[in-house]
């Protein structure tokens, strides 16, 4: 017996995609990325296993998503710099709130920004963000510069992927049940984006309590 298809009529309702939505805000984004990574710089975290992420990530917000050799959390202190992560910049915040409504969640009030640094090659394995107790929030997107492809699948590993191809300017918003799906980021090709060169910068918005 097979298991139901999760988006039987191909993209699911709970993935909305904004292309563009983020393109008037990009060069206020990236000041704002620059002074939040001046303060809390982006590192490759050690993960549970003993390996390394091949993305560079910072946070900004009270609440900043970790991993360590014992496994991921959020904290409210930079473990490299002892001090509390950034406040996350309201035009960051605005922006998420903002493409939230237009995507039919209103209210989101998201307190922790991951900032996802991708040069290439980098990539990021199929996972479930499980770290957030409130799986009625969504989660918010954005990328910039070089392009991706994201993979998502369903609630199982195994089960079959979607790709979607995301690029400079574009917001993603997650919801409903597919905000407990696998998903991933195919490696980053190598080329050189007019505004970033040679990086994605990927940030995650989410109400992590
Ligand atoms: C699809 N980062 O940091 S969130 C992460 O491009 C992460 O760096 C992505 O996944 C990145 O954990 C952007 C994209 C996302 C988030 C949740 C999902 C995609 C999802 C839940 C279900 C399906
Ligand atoms: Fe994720």
């Amino acid at each position: 017996m097979t298991q139901p298809d999760l988006f039987p009529a191909g993209l699911p309702e709970d993935l909305v995609h904004l292309p563009g939505f983020a393109l008037s805000q990009a060069s206020a984004l990236l000041a704002v990325i620059d002074a939040v990574t001046a303060k809390a710089p982006f590192r490759r975290m050690q993960v549970p296993g003993g390996g390394q992420m091949s993305v560079a990530m910072s946070n900004c917000g009270q609440l900043g998503w970790i991993s360590d050799i014992s496994g991921y959390s959020y904290a409210a202190t930079d473990p490299l710099t002892g001090k509390p992560w950034p406040a996350m910049p309201a035009v960051i915040f605005d922006l998420a709130v903002a493409a939230a409504d237009a995507a039919g969640f209103p209210g989101f009030r998201p307190d922790a920004c991951l900032i996802n640094l991708y040069e290439p090659c980098a990539r990021m394995g199929l996972h479930q963000d499980r770290d957030e107790p409130d799986a009625s929030a969504p989660i918010v997107s954005v990328s910039l510069g070089l392009p991706a492809t994201f993979l998502f699948g369903g609630l199982k590993r195994a089960d079959p992927v979607t790709k979607l191809d995301l690029v400079h300017g574009d917001v993603v918003v997650w919801g409903g049940l597919l905000r407990r799906a696998y998903h991933g980021v195919a490696p980053v090709k190598d080329s050189i984006h007019p505004v970033l060169g040679r990086r994605r910068i990927n940030l995650t918005l989410r109400a992590a309590r």
